[in-house]
């Protein structure tokens, strides 16, 4: 398989290379990204440097239509999966407009050539976030939830999703789409609640805890969201939308106080700040069709996966300190 990944530099994306290229070794892995403050090319740099690992880096930004086009064709790619976007809820009330241009025009330019191009699978990778919220004795999201986005980042995602429908309904696209709930493990940039609380508690500085600290979110080890893509690439049928969980619903406080327990840190650092507006109180993934179509199981419990990811942090000092600096350094102090 010829394979276009898109975003690949970001977290997931780089967690899914490695996966694919572990578990396909035949594969040919072609990964476009913009390079944003969010994605590190560094990452990948082992796979880079290595002439027999089918792996190349081409650096663009899925909006630009003759860039996507021409790597469509020049690699003869059969398949795409696109993970690029602007991921970050707090940076899209800030400034909701980069979200549109990437998250729902970005792909819907790359659904366009790829659809130009005749490319047989396309996976379009979503999010829990498009459902909007669950009270706490709801059912959890099936695929059925109709879409209620409350973020300009989730808004941004369902306009897409709501795209890869349109496609498929139209032209028989083949897009399949995934919606998983949130993700943790190594390469997550320092934003998203899990690494900034680490390095945070790390440096014995205070853990902003948003409003009272119940917000509930099912949190999932990122190679099983990876598996989750990977299944649906193989197996999942165009049209269809596939939810993807980790079955770990816990609230922010609860997480924040097994970090500290883990990190033998002080709970005297726990510090609620002012809520983030339209904040979400309850995500749960109903992942029924996902076991039942692409035989899907989260194969790595929280308690296991936490310990694997502080782990990796602790060992990755410099990827840190990298990425702790320039615009996210300015981003980071005008929020808090
Ligand atoms: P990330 O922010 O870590 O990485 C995003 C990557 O996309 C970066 O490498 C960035 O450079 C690249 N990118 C951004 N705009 C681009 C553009 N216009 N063209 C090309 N590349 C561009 O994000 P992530 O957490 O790895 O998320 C990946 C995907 O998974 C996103 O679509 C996100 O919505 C979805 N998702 C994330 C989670 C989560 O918990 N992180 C959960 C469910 C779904
Ligand atoms: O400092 C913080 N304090 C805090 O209380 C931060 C950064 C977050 N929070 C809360 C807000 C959320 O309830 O923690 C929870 C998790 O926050 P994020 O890590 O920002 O993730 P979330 O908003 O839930 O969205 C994530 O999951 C779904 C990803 O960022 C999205 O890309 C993905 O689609």
């Amino acid at each position: 398989m010829r394979l276009l990944i898109t975003g690949g530099c970001g977290f997931i994306g780089t967690n899914f290379i490695y996966l694919m290229q572990e578990r396909h070794p035949d594969w040919k892995i072609f990964n476009l990204d913009k390079l944003t403050y969010a994605g590190n090319r560094k990452n990948l740099l082992k796979l880079e440097q290595d002439e027999n690992s089918g792996y190349t880096f081409i650096h663009g930004d899925i909006c630009d239509k003759k860039l996507v086009t021409s790597v469509l064709n020049d690699h003869k790619i059969d398949a795409v999966v696109n993970f690029a976007a602007e991921s970050h809820v707090d940076r899209s009330i800030n400034d909701p407009a980069p979200f549109l241009t990437t998250n729902t025009l970005g792909a819907q330019n790359i659904m366009e050539c790829a659809r130009s191009a005749g490319i047989e699978k396309f996976v379009h990778v979503s999010t829990d976030e498009v459902y909007g919220t669950l009270g706490p004795d709801d059912p959890a999201f099936t695929e059925a939830h109709p879409m209620e986005p409350n973020s300009p980042y989730s808004a941004s995602k369902a306009g897409a999703d709501l795209m890869a429908r349109a496609y498929f309904e139209t032209y028989k696209f083949p897009v399949s789409i995934t919606r998983c709930s949130n993700n943790y493990g190594p390469y997550q940039f320092p934003e998203k609640l899990i690494p900034l609380m680490f390095l945070k508690a790390q440096a014995g500085e205070k853990l902003p805890i948003y409003g009272d600290g119940s917000n509930i979110r099912d949190w999932i080890y990122v190679d099983d969201h990876c598996t989750g893509v990977e299944l649906t690439l193989l197996k999942g049928q165009p049209g269809k939308v596939y939810n993807f969980g980790g079955a770990a619903e816990k609230t922010n406080l609860e997480l924040v106080h097994e970090l500290i327990a883990i990190l033998g840190s002080d709970e005297s650092l726990i510090t609620y700040v002012k809520d983030r507006p339209g904040h979400d109180m309850r995500y749960a993934m109903n992942y029924a069709l996902a076991e039942k179509e692409l035989g899907f199981t989260p194969a790595v419990t929280f308690n296991e996966g936490i310990r694997k990811t502080i782990k990796w942090y602790q060992n990755n000092g410099p990827w840190l300190e990298e990425v702790l600096s320039g615009s996210y350094r300015e981003f980071m102090d005008q929020w808090y």
